[in-house]
This record gives C-alpha cells, sequence and structure tokens, in this order.
C-alpha cells in the first residue's frame, strides 16, 4: 500500500495523522513523485508563555505545478500546533482551526502574518523569549518533510530568516 491511499484509508477510519506517520516513517523515505516545489520563508513567531501559546507566521509556496498538502506539523517547543484562520463571527474576529491536510494549489502559497492566518503553537513545553530558536518539521504530501528554524521576534523587529 502507497503512502497516498494509506493516507486516504487512515482518513477515512479518522486515524491520528502523527501516528500514521511515526508508524510508516514515510517522510523519511524517498519519493518518486518529490516535487521539490515547496518553498518556507519569513517565519517568525511570537513569544508566550511555558503552557500557553505561541502564534507563527511566514509563507509556504507552492512553485510546483500539481497541489501539494500540508499533512502535520511538529516541534520540540509544542506538543501540538494547528493552523488557525480568523474568521469573523457575530461582529468578533475568532480564530479557526484548519481542517488538515492543509492544500496548497500550484502557484498558491499560505500567507501567514499577524491579525489573519498563522501557526499556533499549544501548550508550550517552556516559555519563548524574544531571540529564542524554535525548530519545526513540516510533512508535504509530495514535498516531503521540511525542517525550518525560525526566531522569536515581535511586529516591529521581526526575525530575518
Ligand atoms: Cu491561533
Amino acid at each position: 500500500m502507497n503512502f497516498r491511499s494509506q493516507l486516504a484509508r487512515s482518513l477515512r477510519l479518522g486515524l491520528p495523522l502523527l501516528a500514521l506517520l511515526a508508524a510508516c516513517g514515510a517522510p523519511e523515505q524517498p519519493q518518486g513523485h518529490r516535487s521539490g516545489g515547496i518553498t518556507i520563508t519569513g517565519m517568525w513567531g511570537t513569544p508566550g508563555i511555558n503552557g500557553r501559546v505561541s502564534a507563527a507566521y511566514g509563507t509556504i509556496a507552492n512553485h510546483g505545478t500539481e497541489p501539494d498538502s500540508l499533512i502535520a506539523i511538529s516541534s520540540p517547543a509544542a506538543p501540538l500546533i494547528e493552523v488557525h484562520q480568523m474568521v469573523e463571527q457575530e461582529g468578533m474576529l475568532r480564530m479557526r482551526g484548519m481542517k488538515w491536510p492543509v492544500v496548497i494549489a500550484p502557484g498558491d502559497s499560505l500567507a501567514m502574518a499577524p491579525g489573519g492566518t498563522h501557526l499556533m503553537l499549544m501548550e508550550l513545553h517552556q516559555s519563548l523569549q524574544l531571540g529564542d530558536s524554535v525548530t519545526l518539521r513540516l510533512s508535504f504530501a509530495s514535498a516531503g518533510q521540511r525542517e525550518v528554524r525560525f526566531q522569536i521576534g515581535n511586529q516591529q523587529n521581526k526575525p530575518q530568516n
């Protein structure tokens, strides 16, 4: 069974994706359909308190000719990471988690900035302060696994990556 059909099957069965990824180790395997069309740029994050949350911003672009899907994100900094969108509800802006996988169309990008879409690092293992570094591991259905390291900053002083 290849990874895609296993993924589709696990989605049908409602199995946790992370468990599947750990079990089959797909992101580490060389893949014939690897597009390499994904770039992750301008990442930075906000300070956060131990046990609470931190937001991360940047741009994930798909320069390939096929859609690619962000299927999981992990980090040593936090046990749970979600992609949040801001939606207006009864005149209030609220955060809402996007459903996995997050599909990025060819030529399109997932742009994350303060006040809009962001990565939410939840239940931080320790406080994140200005200048600290965070490593993220992003898994894509086609592009495989990408690791990015970014700094904690603020809107006035965005770290350059
Ligand atoms: Cu959020």
